[in-house]
């Protein structure tokens, strides 16, 4: 037990998970918290391990094959920091330091630069499944020093959840240099925003306009987990509506205060698009709709004050059900073609290669957004690398074409019964916006050179030859 193959520091759950994962494929471990008596305790608790439990961080580097390979599961921000200037006079050159916390892309471009520059490797590195996955399989996500792949590709992808017809296909594969890594973490975040508030956008109305009961939602959600829009989400939320409270007997899900939580990563997701000038709409919407939630007190003052419609859907309820089954793919396909359209511009900016492909791959299995159309999306970008958008390749251009005449009527629907929509209006706005040649920015253009002399380019001039008019004079003349 000298020689150990990996170590891994912060014995929280998801770190305590990952270290039993890479133990039962056969790895040797060795462990270290910073409140050391969690280790001891770890380490009882699971007698007869390949495991080594280090009392400081000397141990626990000795104890390594070279190069020797440490995995920081601490809690993101300064603790990383921290920690890694405690165990870096400890190493020598070629060693990997390895970050599987949810750490911010740009702290971990910092952290490559300042780790290769002392000669060592870095890795920051998505990890996600939660607590499950991390034991059974996780979607891993790693980015940083290429250098270092090489030597952690096959713990990485043992440990990694698996897909395809033999289950054998690992939802592991280097990302990109320095932050791309935690960048792709922080999008499939995003988007696991948009994907939760869709289909609570979609209960709400079902709920609303046709008054289905639980169990009816159960029905629903499982009918719907057998279609293109199958996923975890989709699976998880059939279950919720089968829970019954203890200490009422009624259903669980209807005791549950309506304000959500968040740590921020969708928001990190939705700052960094409006840094990018791209429009991730759906992930921004799904953001504010937590924050809207948030304020419930000031929900029930104003819903006393503010009216609106009351009505309910009269039409056939079974058709309404599947349009807004329909609704909700042809949004979910916005929302992820926006997601791969803000990783293009990311990627442009900080000059990564990714391989849109495979990151659909990483999301295939073991992550929160897991989901069957993710095979499609690999499909699309495996048959175009450099797609502009994932709403051009054939097979999604024809589910939003079909789904469009569903997709209206729930939406106009939801409208004229007073019910709140951000990410579906959001996803049908963009869809509408992207596929205009032309939109109104000739009028704001017009009002930005009228008060500000901002100047404009003219459809029937080369671009960037710029024009400006006198308005005011121009009024007077014509
Ligand atoms: P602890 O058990 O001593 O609190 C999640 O919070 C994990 O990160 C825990 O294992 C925690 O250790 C660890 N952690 C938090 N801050 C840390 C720091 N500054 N240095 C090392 N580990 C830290």
């Amino acid at each position: 037990m000298s020689q150990c193959d990996i170590a891994l520091v912060g014995l929280a759950v998801m770190g305590e998970n990952l270290v039993l994962n890479m133990e039962s494929r056969g790895y040797h471990v060795a462990v270290f918290n910073r409140t050391v008596s969690k280790v001891d305790d770890f380490i009882g608790r699971h007698p007869g391990k390949q495991l080594k439990g280090c009392h400081s961080l000397k141990e626990l580097v000795g104890s390594l094959k070279s190069p020797r390979k440490i995995m920081m599961m601490v809690k993101a921000g300064p603790a990383v920091d921290d920690l890694m200037n405690e165990l870096r006079p400890l190493l020598s050159p070629g060693d990997i330091l390895i970050d599987g916390g949810n750490s911010f892309f740009p702290d971990t471009i910092r952290r490559t630069k300042e780790i290769e520059q002392a000669g060592l490797l870095f890795i920051g590195t998505g990890v996600s499944g939660g607590e499950e996955g991390a034991l059974k399989g996780p979607s891993i996500m790693p980015g940083g020093s290429p250098a270092a792949w090489p030597h952690v590709k096959e713990i990485f992808q043992k440990i990694s959840a698996k897909v395809g017809p033999n289950n054998d296909v690992p939802c592991c594969e280097w990302v990109g240099n320095d932050g791309a890594g935690q960048y792709v973490k922080m999008v499939h975040n995003g988007i696991e925003y948009g994907d939760m508030q869709l289909i609570c956008e979609a209960y709400f109305i079902l709920k609303n306009a046709l008054g289905l009961t639980n169990e009816e939602f159960y029905k629903v959600f499982d009918e719907w987990n057998r279609g293109e829009l199958e996923s975890y989400l989709i699976e998880i939320t059939r279950d919720i509506f089968t829970v019954i409270d203890p200490e009422t007997g009624e259903h669980l899900v209807d005791k549950i205060l309506d304000t959500a939580q968040q740590k921020g990563t969708g928001k990190w997701m939705s700052q960094h698009a409006l840094d990018l000038g791209v429009p991730t709409t759906l992930v921004t919407e799904a953001v504010y709709a937590r924050c809207l939630s948030g304020a419930q007190p000031a929900r029930v003052r104003a819903e006393k004050i503010l009216s609106g419609p009351t009505g309910k859907y009269t039409g056939d309820k079974a058709k309404f059900i599947e349009a807004v089954r329909q609704a909700l793919y042809a949004s979910k396909i916005c929302s992820y073609a926006q997601g791969f359209v803000q990783l293009a511009a990311a990627a442009a900016e900080f000059k990564w290669e990714l391989n849109y492909g495979n990151i659909s791959l990483l999301w295939r299995g073991g992550c929160i957004i897991r989901a069957r159309f993710l095979e499609d999306i690999k499909k699309a970008f495996d048959k175009n690398p450099k797609l502009e958008n994932l709403l051009l390749d054939d097979f999604f251009t024809t589910a939003v074409t079909k789904a469009q005449p569903s997709w209206r009527h729930v939406i106009a629907t939801a409208a004229e019964l007073g019910l709140p929509i951000p990410c579906f209006s959001a996803a049908l706005s963009y869809f509408d916006g992207y596929r205009r040649g032309r939109l109104p920015a000739n009028l704001l253009q017009a009002q930005r050179d009228y008060f500000g002399a901002h100047t404009y380019e003219r459809l029937d001039k080369p671009r960037g030859e710029m024009f400006h008019t006198d308005w005011i004079r121009a009024r007077k003349l014509s």
